[in-house]
């Protein structure tokens, strides 16, 4: 449960109210809220309607509403955004309301919703409510439902939110564009009774990935695979807030994919069961628990676990290509190449030129001059020096002190003594690797006999 009053606290949590500026002024239209930052805004319990647990977005905001005549009233405005991706990077995106992705939207079970879109784009667009039950004429589909909304036209959805759940919304009109600018945002239709599926915590985000050449700030509309910044929520490590629960909460975390490929996510230090698909609820009797779940493309996963061992916990996408930045995708591994003074002279010539891994060593302290508006390939500075992650990558902070109902960052985790890992100071015995150093090792005849040397294409397509 969310209190209204740790909605207007927390460090780095801002008020909604404070930040949204009035975009109304259309004689009948409700007001369409703007938010300015990508901040992590904890919503307010709600002001009328029916009652529901807000859930929290991370480093995103929902949508607020007014009741007409006991219908519920959103305006969404489609518009050019400037994001920002992390401290340092920004992108011209295309979203909603302001930024990109768009607010999520949040109503019960039963509501009558109303939706009047706003478009404000150089082209024509739709929202499709990927998931919902509604008459096919709500659907969105551009040529196929209802024609295209013009530039500076309104077009108004109205359906009743029949199944409560997890659902999606974006463009189906010029949709490879408009998705590969950050159109699109996140849905949740709370169920009517406010125990049901009750947790402590509930957090959403959608996967996303953009492809902003290094000191540019448009993202490559008709990249398919190759993208550079992998995203939860159109924010990258360490621009992505951490998710602070308090030691017992029950926390549920739904993730929406709508990037082109999938997305193992995985959580460090406990067990959770996919407890919804943007298809409704699972049969408890379905469920079994992971540690890792594939969220394929055009997917929302619901996970849920009690957050019982406190600590710092990774929580990622398990693509390792993932969880790094803009930085040196395109770069050799030179393990053993001796290239001092090399690249910094290379880098002269290619701006975005980097050596990767040479003596073993990793890329996360590395020093190497940056284009304008871009961001290093691995970076976050941990407790214990670089976090040498980036992309989609943040951190579950359990803690038994965190208050109910607060959101604000807790800081690093203090580990009891004798609880890390910790260097080995004494003697080391002398390596014993061969047969005749006393080990056992493959007959020779069972060896393969050729030798293959194996040399990948280069580019980075296909991840
Ligand atoms: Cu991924």
């Amino acid at each position: 449960m969310i209190s209204r009053r740790n909605f207007f606290k927390g460090a780095g949590v801002a008020a909604v109210g404070a930040a949204a500026i009035s975009k109304a002024g259309a004689a009948g239209l409700p007001e369409a809220p703007m938010m300015n930052n990508a901040n992590t805004h904890v919503p307010p319990l709600p002001p009328n309607g029916r009652p529901f647990n807000p859930v929290v977005t991370l480093n995103g905001w929902s949508l607020p509403w007014r009741m007409n005549n006991g219908v519920k009233e959103f305006h969404l405005v489609a518009e050019a955004v400037v994001r920002e991706l992390a401290p340092g990077m920004k992108a011209n995106l295309w979203g909603y309301n302001g930024q990109s992705p768009g607010p999520t939207i949040e109503v019960v079970e039963g509501d009558r919703v109303r939706i009047f879109v706003t478009n404000k784009l150089p082209e024509h667009t739709s929202v499709h409510w990927h998931g919902q039950r509604l008459p096919n004429g709500m659907d969105g589909v551009t040529g196929l439902t209802q024609p295209g909304i013009a530039p500076g036209k309104t077009f108004v959805y109205e359906f009743v939110a029949q199944r409560p759940g997890t659902f999606m919304y974006h463009p189906h009109a010029d949709e490879m564009l408009q998705m590969a600018m950050g159109m699109m945002g996140f849905w949740v239709t709370h169920p009517k009774d406010p125990a049901l599926h009750a947790v402590d915590r509930d957090f959403v985000f959608l996967l996303n990935a953009y492809d902003v050449e290094p000191g540019s700030y448009t993202p490559k509309a008709n990249t398919m695979l190759d993208f550079n910044l992998w995203t939860f929520n159109s924010r990258v490590f360490p621009g992505i807030d951490s998710l602070p629960v308090r030691q017992g909460d029950k926390v549920r975390i739904r993730v929406g994919n709508l990037t082109m490929t999938n997305h193992p996510i995985h959580l460090h230090g406990h067990e959770f069961m996919v407890t919804g698909t943007d298809g409704g609820w699972t049969p408890p009797a379905s469920r079994w628990p992971e540690v890792t779940t594939d969220v394929a493309v055009g997917q929302m996963r619901a996970i849920e676990f009690v957050a019982d061992a406190p600590g710092d916990w990774a929580f990622h996408c398990h693509k390792s290509h993932h969880t790094m930045n803009a930085m040196g995708h395109n770069v050799p591994t030179m393990i053993g190449v001796d290239h001092r003074g090399v690249a910094e002279k290379i880098n002269k010539i290619v701006p975005d030129y980097m050596v990767m891994g040479d003596k073993g060593g990793s890329m996360g302290g590395m020093d190497m001059p940056l284009p304008e508006n871009t961001l290093p390939m691995m970076s976050g500075e941990g407790p214990f020096g670089g976090v040498e992650m980036g992309g989609m990558f943040t951190v579950l902070k359990v803690r038994k002190e965190q208050k109910r109902g607060d959101y604000s960052d807790p800081g690093w985790y203090q580990h009891p003594a004798g609880t890390q890992a910790y260097e080995w100071t004494g003697a080391l015995p002398e390596a014993k690797r061969s047969a005749s150093a006393g080990g056992q090792s493959m007959p020779v005849k069972n060896r393969p006999e050729v030798e293959v040397t194996v040399r990948k294409p280069s580019g980075h397509s296909g991840h």
